[in-house]
């Protein structure tokens, strides 16, 4: 902890150091305004419906009927809050040689403004059970409530809360695709390939618009189980450590510190990885890691057959939504 805070100083400390040397005195740096962007606050009732609508669909594994009826609802959707909203529809190979019919869907508001916000999390749901303690179903599909739903769901919301209240700079919502049709455990490929974010590395290599680069981004995944703990992921601290601060910062400040801890978490290999790594994009993920699980890394029912509704906690829901959109209204 001590060591990070270093880190975090050092350039505050080097910006002083550059002043005393006398060089030319810099341009006024453009001053936080001293009264603070009236935050609207997060409905977790609506983030909560939105999960609920996405589950009822039934699994959205890709290439099912129930996948595509999903996509065309949260395009829809997306369509309704932002300014512009649009599949981008791909075709992808997963690690068994399947050919996937990938399909990103994607909203932006305020397309004219350069200074951009990315905010993402996957929609599909993984085919395969395959940490359930019950073997029989390690090829069941989930219904993917908290993996899948949750980030979805807090974004969606996200989106409403920016139509009414407009964040006054640009702000693109991405809800990947394939991102959790990886090898399942018994399989021969674990471990070479990355099986896993496929719809975000497509992205990466193809965004949407030419060039396409965001201030930072934001990953959800897996923001919705009850007293959920977000320790600081890996590869968020690798390639954004000034962010996550400001996030988990953000959270405390706000009374969320019980969700947003200041503990190092493991490195996932989720979404994000490949838009730091691919569009260099500093992006943290604002994911629920426990060393201490019965999986000993996500929530108890990651990747079972019991990542359903009622795992969901809706005041999860609010420290994560309100959180966030704190975080691109005070932007600004
Ligand atoms: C791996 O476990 C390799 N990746 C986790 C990413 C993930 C799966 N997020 C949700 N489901
Ligand atoms: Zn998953």
């Amino acid at each position: 902890m001590k060591k990070i805070n270093l880190i975090f100083l050092l350039p505050v400390f080097m910006l002083f150091a550059c002043n005393e040397a006398g060089k030319q005195p810099t341009k006024e740096k453009k001053q936080t305004p001293k009264v603070k962007v009236e935050v609207p606050s997060f409905n977790s009732d609506s983030a909560y419906a939105w999960i609920e609508k996405q589950v009822a669909f039934g699994p959205r594994v890709p290439n099912s009927d129930a996948h595509k009826a999903c996509a065309s609802w949260l395009v829809d959707k997306l369509g309704e809050f932002t300014d512009t909203a649009f599949i981008q529809s791909f075709k992808t190979r997963a690690f068994d040689g399947t050919v996937l019919n990938g399909k990103n869907i994607i909203g932006v508001f305020n397309p004219g403004i350069s200074n951009r916000i990315l905010l993402c999390a996957h929609w599909d749901t993984r085919p395969f059970a395959d940490h359930d303690p019950d073997e029989a179903n390690h090829r069941t599909a989930i219904d993917g409530a908290n993996d899948g739903g949750s980030g979805v769901g807090v974004l969606l919301e996200a989106a409403r809360q920016f139509s009414m209240k407009d964040p006054g700079l640009g702000v693109d919502i991405i809800f990947f695709d394939t991102e959790d049709y990886g090898p399942p455990q018994d399989s021969q490929q674990r471990g070479e390939g990355d099986w896993w974010g496929l719809g975000s590395q497509y992205w990466a290599g193809n965004p949407h618009t030419m060039n396409y680069f965001a201030s930072f981004g934001i990953l959800l995944d897996m923001v919705g189980a009850k007293d959920a703990r977000f320790l600081m992921e890996g590869y968020s601290l690798m390639y954004a450590p000034g962010f996550v601060k400001k996030v988990w910062e953000t959270a405390n400040r706000i009374g969320f510190g019980n969700y947003f801890v200041f503990e190092q978490g493991g490195y996932i290999e989720d979404d994000h990885k490949y838009i730091n790594e691919i569009r260099n994009i500093p992006t943290i993920d604002i994911i629920h890691l426990d060393p201490n699980s019965v999986n000993r890394s996500f929530f108890d029912h990651w990747h079972t057959v019991e990542d359903t509704m009622d795992k969901i906690g809706k005041p999860t829901l609010k420290a994560v939504g309100q959180t966030v959109i704190t975080v691109v209204y005070e932007m600004k």
